[in-house]
């Protein structure tokens, strides 16, 4: 997979792209991760990126031909199928769902917006798609595609290893994870439970998953009404509404 972040801050993403996982998963050209400075396709000598609103109000609009000339650019760096991301609060909520989606994508470019946001006709004429990462507001697109770019790679065959698998990932089937412990056996008093000791592994995955369950109901009951559960799980969640009540 390629990935071009299209931004007027590329250095934001000097760290994100060096650290931790990420840094390993380039260093074994599982990907190529790039950023492309909007601002050296402003055409005029001095370099303007942005422009007051036709029709007044405040703040500043990107200018829709750096924006046009970047996204050239990354598509030229992988000639064949991409898809221009927009960053912004007024797209699809980013979910584990739409991750899975475009962790399939050959050439994601994301072009993160500041100001007051992109002129209309180049969002109309070159993005694909337009995704948020929630219900608040941010200063601009770098941060929300740091999320999307880090959520989207570790999904890429050989980024995690086998320790860190993303198999067992709260959200992957719809439920949150269950508790995680490791030594000492007991800490401040409080004993890890015992039949994660017990060596009985059919036990073992069966409270494990039992707890997601219970931990689902408990903390987002509204993700139930969208997973796809068993029988044993519907019987469980019933034991629990009934002791709740
Ligand atoms: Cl993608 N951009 C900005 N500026 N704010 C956000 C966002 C994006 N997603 C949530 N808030």
């Amino acid at each position: 997979m390629r990935v071009d972040i299209l931004t007027l801050f590329p250095n934001f993403f000097s760290g994100i792209v060096s650290e931790s996982i990420l840094k390993r998963a380039i260093e074994r050209e599982l990907i190529v991760v790039d950023t492309i400075n909007i601002r050296d396709f402003a055409f005029d000598k001095h370099r303007v990126v942005d422009d007051y609103p036709y029709g007044g109000g405040a703040g500043m609009v990107m200018k829709p031909e750096p924006i046009a000339g970047a996204i050239a650019a990354a598509k030229e760096r992988r000639p064949g199928n991409s898809k221009v991301i927009y960053m912004t609060p007024q797209g699809k909520v980013l979910n584990q769902q739409l991750v899975q989606q475009l962790a399939t994508e050959e050439h994601l470019i994301v072009l993160c917006g500041h100001y007051e946001g992109i002129d209309e006709r180049a969002r109309e004429e070159l993005v694909d798609e337009e995704i948020s990462i929630g219900d608040y507001v941010l200063t601009g697109g770098e941060l929300a595609a740091a999320v999307l770019v880090d959520s989207v790679i570790r999904l890429i065959p050989g980024v995690l290893g086998s320790a860190e698998s993303a198999a067992g990932d709260s959200f992957s089937d719809g439920l949150l994870e269950y508790p995680q412990y490791t030594r000492p056996p007991e800490f401040m008093g409080r004993a890890v439970p015992e039949i994660l000791l017990s060596g009985d592994h059919g036990r073992i995955k069966q409270w494990r998953r039992e707890q997601s369950l219970q931990r689902t109901l408990e903390r987002r009951p509204e993700l139930l009404d969208k997973v796809e559960l068993f029988k044993a799980d519907k019987q469980f969640l019933d034991k629990l509404r009934k002791l709740s009540t």
